[in-house]
């Protein structure tokens, strides 16, 4: 029986452009339809009109939704029991959530030490097997390679092509939001999987003629987690945003495509500038995301050096820019994923006596 719950995620709302068919059980948490916000200040900075795809309000906090609703719809339809996948902490929150849902066990194989207390206790609250691997996200990746050839388990990293499927989605929303695609595109890069679905998404609305042109695609990594900046794979990933600390991004060659096909580029901001962008976005307009995803709002500070003027990167997209050129940010993933990392906001509160007057003193004195 249809219930109208399953009726709202994305493969419900994109059911025509994604590989399912009647056999396909519908495994959703209604994921997608995600806001795209408009940041006047932002647009003020770069002259151009910039969005926010605020993916971290989807239903575990991070767009890995999208793919998983995909990835373990498939695994049911092909009847798993078990799904197994690496994680820097977004994608073991999303397939252990979904697996839940679909009745499937789930592990998940983790860095251990660098995944965000949001992420871990995910896992854990919707039933995951843990297992911390002493190395980082790209061991953990390749020992799922490696454990996916005995055919125990259903891979649903996104070496499974059916989480690019799903992730696709969010570019045909901002399209149908936008009524075309946005000039720039700028995105945070960890394991590349995201910048090759947009770009799958985007070409794809384009070629059905949903979408007058295609945009230029950015994709931002770490400084010291760089590997597709540099053009190289990295053994010694490391970065604040443990979300993107990856060496060997799977999708390499995606992600390769999306930015030469489309005129973009790929840049690189230092951890300090992640967590600046972080409370400059919290506290100027109001979204407030983990460390990885401010990297694009970092990007463009950078870029633009908060001067209205592009600097001068001979790769930059904006130098193209033309006033009311229309940008999308895609946010990935909720601020609320690693509370620790955003402690860098937080001072001591002042207590004060429970009196009025005590309290507008206290008052005072902050905004002094
Ligand atoms: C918030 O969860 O790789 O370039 O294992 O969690 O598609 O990998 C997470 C990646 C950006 C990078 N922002 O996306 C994982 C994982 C956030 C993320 C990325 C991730 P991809």
């Amino acid at each position: 029986m249809k219930h109208p719950f399953n009726d709202c995620g994305v493969i419900a709302r994109y059911r025509e452009f994604l590989p399912v068919t009647d056999a396909t059980p519908v495994i959703s948490l209604s994921e997608g339809s995600t806001p795209l916000i408009h940041s006047p200040k932002l647009s003020a900075i770069t002259g151009g009109e910039v969005y926010v795809k605020y993916e971290g309000l989807n239903p575990t906090g991070s767009f890995k939704d999208r793919g998983m609703t995909m990835a373990i719809s498939k695994a049911a339809e092909e009847g798993a029991h078990t799904v197994l996948c690496a994680s820097t902490g977004n994608t073991s929150a999303a397939a252990a959530a979904y697996a839940a849902r679909a009745g499937m066990k789930c592990a998940v194989l983790l860095p251990a030490g660098r995944i965000a207390g949001g992420k871990m206790v995910q896992a854990y609250i919707y039933g995951a097997s843990v297992i911390a691997i002493r190395g980082n996200f790209d061991d953990a990746l390749r020992l799922v390679r490696e454990l996916g050839e005995t055919g125990d388990f259903a891979i649903v990293n996104s070496i499974n092509p059916y989480r690019i499927e799903g992730q696709k989605t969010a570019a045909f929303e901002i399209i149908e939001e936008l009524g075309n695609a946005p000039d720039i595109h700028i995105l945070p890069v960890g394991n590349a999987g995201n910048i090759t679905a947009y770009w799958k998404g985007y070409k794809e609305f384009k070629e059905l003629g949903r979408s007058g042109k295609l945009p230029r695609m950015l994709g931002v990594q770490a400084a010291g987690a760089a590997p597709l900046y540099h053009g190289a794979p990295m053994d010694n990933p490391e970065t604040v945003a443990t979300a993107i600390r990856i060496g060997r991004p799977a999708s390499w060659d995606g992600a390769k495509a999306a930015v030469s096909e489309s005129g973009g580029c790929f840049e690189i901001v230092e951890d300090s500038e992640i967590l600046a962008a972080q409370k400059w976005l919290a506290s100027n307009e109001g979204i407030f995301v983990e460390p990885a995803s401010a990297a694009p709002v970092a990007a463009l500070f950078k870029c633009f050096n908060r001067s209205g003027k592009p600097t001068q990167c001979d790769c930059c997209p904006f130098r193209q820019i033309q006033p009311g050129a229309k940008v999308v940010l895609t946010v990935t993933g909720h601020g609320l994923k690693d509370p620790d990392t955003a402690k860098h906001a937080v001072t001591a509160p002042i207590e004060t006596d429970a009196t009025a007057q005590a309290v507008r003193e206290a008052l005072a004195k902050i905004s002094n």
